[in-house]
């Protein structure tokens, strides 16, 4: 089916989508696959079929958005988030809707250069706006590794964020700095939460992270008017919850203590557990085995090949050689549960781990909740109550319940 795409005109845009031919049928149904992912953070709904009603309520509240101003930036990274973002669903209803919802600035993507692309930078910083940042932002030399139109990445970052209503940090080089701050890191690279420390930063971490995951905190925001809940790394919980192996498929093999020692042998044909040769998954905090990738055509564990952690913080430096094993825990070997193996590693929970050791993955995602925001049933929501739309006293609140933990 080809829908007649044109840029959005006055209204809302269930009426947009009306106008380019997309039924309400078929918004539903591209919203069912959204309140999917919410659904992930939820434990006991990540398996089950989205319900019709979570998929209608997310098309009543997605349909009702009018365009929003959203600036792009792209600073110290490698366009893998721009891809992954670019090719999140693959629905025809999806190419409308990003198309819609086109930003006003991205260097990747829109058609103007030079000073129109800086003027149009201009006019979207001075109104209110959703500003997206891939990449790090180097700090060392004055940031000159940096530049873009003359001004250096944090001087951008800065003027970007003044009168940004909700700022995304896309991407692990934005989130924690990534590869570019691994040892020694020769530009002094950041996150966007190290410069800009007045407003709450929404960190979608992964290099890249899932497309869709992209998208759906993108949606959030758009039928929120606030951030998610998030994790004490500031990742929503909808989507960072739970670890990979929490629904590895291999994990049963983890369990069964079968484990691929090489990646020719006879358990690596079988789809035996990654564990040995340098599998991240008990310790990485992503929706990778539920999402996928590619239209959930495969992911990385699913090819044979070990999680490198790459939603983690300080990934490279923390867990390279890639192909080495997780070190041990005192106390917990290769026999020990997956709760104590995850527990153990994971540096947000790891003080607790004497606590924690025996508690689910469910309860492990609980006590990582960092607010209580307003429920919705698409997201997985229970009743929860505590509303509150203010962008920074929900990271003042952020940043308490975090330090308490
Ligand atoms: Fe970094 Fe993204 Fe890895 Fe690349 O924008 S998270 S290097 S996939 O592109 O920033």
């Amino acid at each position: 089916m080809s829908y007649d795409i044109k840029p959005w005109r006055e209204g809302t845009l269930a009426e947009n989508l009306a106008s380019a031919g997309v039924s309400r049928r078929d918004f539903v149904k591209y919203c069912a696959g959204l309140a999917a992912i919410f659904a992930v953070g939820t434990p006991e709904m990540a398996h089950a079929a989205p319900a019709q009603k979570a998929a209608e309520e997310l098309a009543d509240k997605l349909g009702a958005i009018t365009k929003p101003n959203v600036v792009w930036l792209q600073l110290q990274e490698c366009t893998g988030c721009m891809e992954s973002t670019l090719r999140s669903g693959g629905t025809t209803v999806e190419e409308v809707v990003l198309n819609l919802l086109s930003v006003n600035y991205n260097e990747l993507v829109m058609a103007a250069a030079g000073e129109a692309a800086e003027k149009a930078l201009e006019e979207t910083n001075a109104r209110e706006h959703i500003l997206v940042v891939n990449g790090s932002i180097p700090t060392k030399d004055g940031g000159i590794y940096c530049t873009i139109g003359g001004k250096s990445a944090e001087q951008v970052l800065q003027e970007s964020a003044k009168n940004a209503t909700m700022i995304l940090a896309v991407g692990a080089c934005a989130v924690y700095g990534s590869v570019q701050a691994a040892k020694p890191n020769p530009t002094g690279a950041v996150g966007v939460d190290e410069i800009i420390k007045d407003k709450q930063v929404i960190n979608v971490s992964g290099c890249p992270p899932i497309g869709e995951v992209i998208t759906a905190s993108l949606t959030y925001i758009l039928t929120h008017g606030k951030a998610p809940e998030v994790d004490s790394e500031g990742r929503p919980l909808f989507a960072y919850g739970q670890r990979i192996h929490d629904s590895c498929p291999r994990r049963p093999h983890f369990d069964a203590g079968q484990f691929v020692r090489t990646f020719d042998d006879a358990g690596a044909r079988e789809g035996w557990c990654l564990y040995d040769v340098g599998c991240k998954g008990p310790s990485t905090f992503s929706p990778c085995p539920i999402v996928q990738w590619n239209l959930k055509s495969g992911w990385p564990i699913g090819a044979g090949h070990p999680c490198i952690g790459c939603t983690e913080r300080d990934f490279y430096d923390r867990f390279t050689p890639f192909y080495d094993k997780l070190p041990n825990i005192p106390g917990f070997g290769v026999e020990a549960t997956a709760e104590k193996v995850g527990l153990g590693l994971t540096g947000a929970v790891a003080a607790g781990v004497a606590v924690h050791a025996g508690i689910t993955a469910a309860r492990a995602a609980a006590d990582r909740k960092a607010t209580k925001n307003s429920p919705m049933a698409a997201f997985g929501d229970n009743a929860v109550g505590g509303e509150n739309n203010s962008l920074n006293e929900d990271a003042t609140s952020d940043k308490q319940n975090s330090e308490a933990k």
